[in-house]
């Protein structure tokens, strides 16, 4: 039921009923016809893919509708427990093949399409990637509520609705340089605004006491500047069963009263000026992937997803129970994805206290209960803290909030540890060093029932390190959920080849149950089965070159024999790219010294973003860049060593680069990625890790068997126990190849009219003082790729290592993952949606 005045006084609307819609070919091709011509007004002289594009999709979006509606109602009529997974990335990438592929239409639509004379290839590339994330962590929200409708779970994704996305990437003189990414210029047809959700956010002003008629004491938060969050709403489809699911994203707008003063004043320009500036709230991404920095507009920005995603939850629970919360937390469950919507633990305090009059400690058993958060990065640089005077300013009453949540935790931390003073200084939601700052992950672990990493080291890291204190203090707060990517868009969808053989050979069942992947196992001793997947990776990779050649032409020639050697990822010195350069100009200085005969032939992929500010990862990109120049252009490299950098990653371009991966890169330092995901995909698509033991890759190589596996580096508790003494400079002056390699990037080989242009890079490798130890892996990295080069010179092996690599993904789907979530923290229940049309 809406809860503001867009209700209507006297609804008739419920007797509504629509005819089942055909889901037949000729069905597809009548409906496409019907908002080509009449909605969007094209006819056969239209060239653009674009408005084909528009046309099929309001076509699969009217079949998506009605499955909606009967999951909302199904949800509604069970009064089912909902989770609600609040966070600032939803990384969604293309809607169009993926919404065919889960209602099961794919083949049908094609056929229809090809009818009209359409490639639907042509029509789905036309459709704008949604890069609302970062990276990682954006993805994995996107991946998650994938597997939460295929699971049937009610689970609602709340974000915001950027108007601008992640950056786009162009690369001018092998620099970075960023376009904004403006993706809502043409519209979107999957989305609906449902103003009459619109709730209403305050900023600034200030708290006042006051007594209430029956003599209570009572906080208001007044003269506040109101932000309207309008609510956008994505469905998501579950995987053939019925169920659509929602993201809802918010987007800011001036409220309507707003400023009516200045306007009466005749301020008509200041009027018009604030209403941008509430209005930019929700204008643009923070590309930072890691790095905290303190920004009053995203502040701003996460106090808004919170506010407007509870008053949204706590709207729908007065609609539906009356004003009793007595029940509230059996019904609903937050999961915080990494700090950023953590803000969400004291306004839910303050909606619960201040509007709707529960006691402190009422509200905070609620919110206890109600609350789980997600760690997805150890790097201390990347941990939120936000200045108190900042907050005070912003939302004070918030602030105020905060402070009392900590008062009471001191004294559970005293009564825990007498005396202990020290203790609880390090454990202090406000951090006293230096300008008074609150630590948004001790705010998070305080106000949640479960804390959890994203793989196995990583939860071990957090509990004997960052987070030990409070594990001691709380230690069945803490868990793992090792995490996972969506086999539907990973595998079925972006590798329709692989995915036809897998079928044909083990039936189609892995697609919602991926263990069945192990299946295939047997397979790689049969000679006619390697054949055919040797086919088809060899299919992927000339299509990923021909997707590189159409985005940006070049006259260099591939050879689909090379190994293909993939590093895709943001761009940051723990991923170490550098390391990876490092070996390339190796293998360049061995074959311009030995000649090529000793070496395979190898066309090292990179790609990835840098944060704008991150002068060092964009240093990194022109590097990449350089030696690529270098490299490509000499005629001793030919058809042996090609160095790419592929701009403008996304997930659109992963979706063709995974499936014609045949080495994966996972070179972190070993303790500093908290899982990774790419490895997973490329896994899943038969690639080869050569890794370190780091995240995830540790259970990748547990699965896949070391033998399957091209380990390398220190370990984290080796890297550990060499900081302090690392030596940078004895272990280059012990190691020639090392030596080379270093004299050619100091002598300005690469950088010939740019003299000094990489001293920066340079010196922060050879720095003992460097925390991500790049140079103390070189040597048992470049020898583990002298093993994947073995490997590879024997095609059957590396092909069965390919087969069974993807084998063992099983492990890696977020089917898995969000089981996991549900059985130890959500706790809801199924819900099988009934739907006419719905095998
Ligand atoms: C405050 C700025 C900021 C923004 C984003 C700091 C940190 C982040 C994220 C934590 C970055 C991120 O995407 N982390 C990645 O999350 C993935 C999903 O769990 C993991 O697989 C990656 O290892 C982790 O780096």
């Amino acid at each position: 039921m809406p809860h503001n005045k867009f209700v209507l006084s006297n609804p008739k609307l419920a007797i509504i009923k629509l005819p089942e819609q055909g889901m037949k070919k000729h069905d597809f091709e009548e409906d496409f016809k019907q908002y080509y011509v009449h909605l969007l007004g094209r006819d056969e002289h239209c060239r653009s893919p674009y408005y084909a594009n528009e046309a099929l999709s309001q076509a699969i979006r009217d079949r998506l509708m009605e499955r909606w509606k009967d999951t909302h109602h199904t949800y509604r009529a069970n009064d089912a427990r909902k989770l609600y997974y609040l966070s600032m990335e939803f990384l969604m990438g293309r809607t169009l093949s993926n919404a065919m592929l889960n209602l099961g239409v794919t083949d049908t639509v094609t056929a229809a399409m090809y009818d009209l004379g359409i490639e639907i290839e042509e029509l789905i590339a036309s459709e704008h990637d949604a890069g609302l994330g970062n990276g990682g962590l954006g993805r994995l929200a996107a991946c998650f509520i994938d597997s939460c409708a295929t699971l049937q779970l009610p689970v609602v994704g709340y974000g915001l609705r950027y108007e601008y996305g992640m950056f786009t990437q162009t690369i001018v003189n092998g620099e970075q340089v960023e376009k904004p990414d403006h993706w809502l210029r043409h519209g979107n047809v999957w989305e609906i605004e449902r103003l009459e959700y619109s709730h209403c956010i305050k900023f600034g002003g200030h708290t006042e006491m006051y007594t209430t008629e029956e003599g209570e004491l009572r906080k208001h938060w007044i003269s506040t500047s109101n932000v309207l969050a309008v609510p956008f709403d994505t469905p998501i489809p579950g995987y053939k069963n019925g169920t659509v699911n929602s993201l809802r994203l918010w987007k800011a707008v001036a409220t309507e009263e707003f400023n009516l003063d200045e306007f009466n004043a005749g301020d008509y320009a200041e009027a018009v000026a604030s209403k941008i500036t509430a209005e930019n709230i929700t204008m643009v991404l923070y590309p930072n992937d890691a790095n905290e920095n303190g920004k009053e507009l995203r502040l701003k920005q996460q106090y808004f997803l919170a506010s407007a995603s509870l008053q949204d939850v706590i709207a729908h629970w007065v609609d539906t129970h009356g004003k009793d919360f007595k029940h509230f937390a059996e019904k609903n469950c937050f999961q915080l994805n990494d700090t950023h919507p953590s803000i969400a633990i004291p306004e839910l305090m303050r909606l619960l206290v201040d509007e709707h009059h529960l006691s402190w400690d009422d509200a905070w058993t609620i919110t206890k209960k109600t609350m789980a958060y997600t760690n997805h990065t150890l790097l201390p640089e990347a941990l939120e803290k936000w200045s108190v005077n900042l907050m005070r300013r912003l939302v004070p009453r918030l602030m105020e909030i905060i402070f009392e949540i900590n008062a009471h935790f001191m004294e559970e931390v005293s009564l825990h540890w007498p005396g202990d003073t020290d203790r609880m200084r390090r454990m202090s939601i406000i951090e006293e060093e230096g300008e008074q700052r609150v630590r948004m992950a001790y705010l998070a672990l305080v106000g949640s029932f479960s804390v959890n990493g994203v793989a196995q080291l990583h939860s071990q890291l957090l509990q004997q390190g960052l987070f030990r204190d409070f594990y001691e203090l709380w230690p069945y707060k803490f868990n793992n959920k090792t995490n996972g990517v969506t086999p539907r868009r990973w595998l079925a969808s972006c590798n329709p080849e692989l995915a036809e053989l897998i079928t044909e050979t083990i039936g189609d069942g892995w697609i919602t149950d991926l263990s069945q992947l192990k299946k295939l196992e047997p397979y790689a001793e049969n000679a006619k089965f390697r054949q055919r997947w040797r086919v088809i990776k060899q299919a992927a990779k000339q299509r990923l070159i021909d997707y590189k050649k159409r985005k940006h032409p070049t006259e260099l020639h591939f050879d689909v024999n090379a190994i293909f050697d993939v590093q895709v990822k943001r761009i940051h010195e723990y991923k170490r790219q550098v390391l990876n350069v490092l070996h390339v100009i190796h293998l360049y200085n061995d074959i311009k010294k030995r000649g090529a005969e000793h070496h395979v032939a190898r066309c090292v992929l990179i790609g990835g973003k840098a944060a704008p500010g991150y002068k060092i990862a964009k240093k990194i990109i022109k590097l990449i860049n350089n030696v690529s120049h270098v490299i490509n252009a000499d005629p001793d490299m030919a058809n042996k060593l090609t160095l790419l950098f592929l701009p403008d990653y996304r997930v659109s371009a992963m979706e063709k680069i995974c499936p014609g991966a045949d080495l994966s890169e996972q070179i972190s330092t070993a303790g500093k990625e908290a899982s990774g995901t790419g490895n997973m995909k490329l896994m899943m698509n038969g690639a080869i890790t050569i890794g370190t033991l780091d995240g995830a890759n540790i259970e990748i190589r547990e699965e896949a068997g070391d033998e399957n596996f091209f380990l390398f580096g220190l370990t984290e508790q080796e890297i550990e126990e060499r900081r302090g003494h690392y030596d940078p400079l004895s272990i280059i002056g012990q190691d020639q190849d090392l030596k080379e390699v270093l004299h050619l990037l100091e002598s300005g080989h690469f950088n010939q009219c740019e003299p000094g242009l990489f001293d920066d890079v340079i010196a922060s490798i050879k720095s003992p003082h460097d925390p991500w130890m790049t140079i103390a892996d070189f040597r048992s990295y470049v020898d583990a790729q002298a093993r994947v080069e073995d490997a590879y010179r024997d095609q059957d092996h590396w092909t069965k290592m390919s087969i069974i690599n993807c084998a063992n993904s099983g492990k890696f789907s977020t089917d898995r993952t969000i089981n996991e979530y549900n059985q130890d923290i959500w706790k809801l229940t199924p819900q099988h949606v009934k739907h006419h049309t719905c095998k």
